[in-house]
C-alpha cells in the first residue's frame, strides 16, 4: 500500500495519473497547500521540504517527495513505461526531464483551472 500526499495542482496530479495508470493500490491524503496544511507538524515529518507531493510506500518503507523522482520509482515498481537498459531508458528519462523543465507541467494545468 502506498499512501500519497497531494493536492490539485499540476505536480499532485501527474502522481495520481501515474499511480491511476499504474494499477497500483495507494491511499490519498488531501494537504491543502491554499490553507498552509504543508507546514503542519505531522507533514513536516513526512517531508521536512513542506511541499506535496509525497508518496511512503509501505511495502519497500521508501519515503519519497519530488514529482519526477515519484515518476521514476513508480515506473519501476510497476515495470512499465521505463526500460531497464539502452537508449530506449535514457529517452524516457530524456522526457521525464523535459516534462520537469516546465512543458508538462503548463499542459496539465487547464485539466483543473
Ligand atoms: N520540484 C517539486 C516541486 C513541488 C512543489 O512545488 N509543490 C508545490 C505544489 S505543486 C507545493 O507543495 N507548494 C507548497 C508551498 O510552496 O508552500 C516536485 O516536482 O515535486
Amino acid at each position: 500500500m502506498i499512501d500519497l500526499y497531494t493536492w490539485i495542482t499540476p505536480n499532485g496530479l501527474k502522481v495520481s495519473i501515474a499511480l491511476e495508470e499504474f494499477g497500483l493500490s495507494y491511499r490519498p491524503h488531501a494537504i491543502d497547500i491554499t490553507k498552509g496544511d504543508q507546514f503542519l507538524q505531522d507533514f513536516l515529518a513526512i517531508n521536512p521540504g513542506s511541499k506535496i507531493p509525497v508518496i511512503i510506500d509501505h511495502e519497500t518503507g521508501i519515503t519519497l517527495a519530488e514529482s519526477g523522482a515519484i515518476l521514476l520509482y513508480l515506473a519501476e515498481k510497476a515495470g512499465r513505461f521505463l526500460p531497464r537498459q539502452g537508449a530506449a531508458r535514457h529517452h524516457a528519462i530524456e522526457w521525464l526531464m523535459w516534462q520537469m523543465g516546465g512543458s508538462g507541467r503548463r499542459s496539465v494545468t487547464p485539466i483543473i483551472s
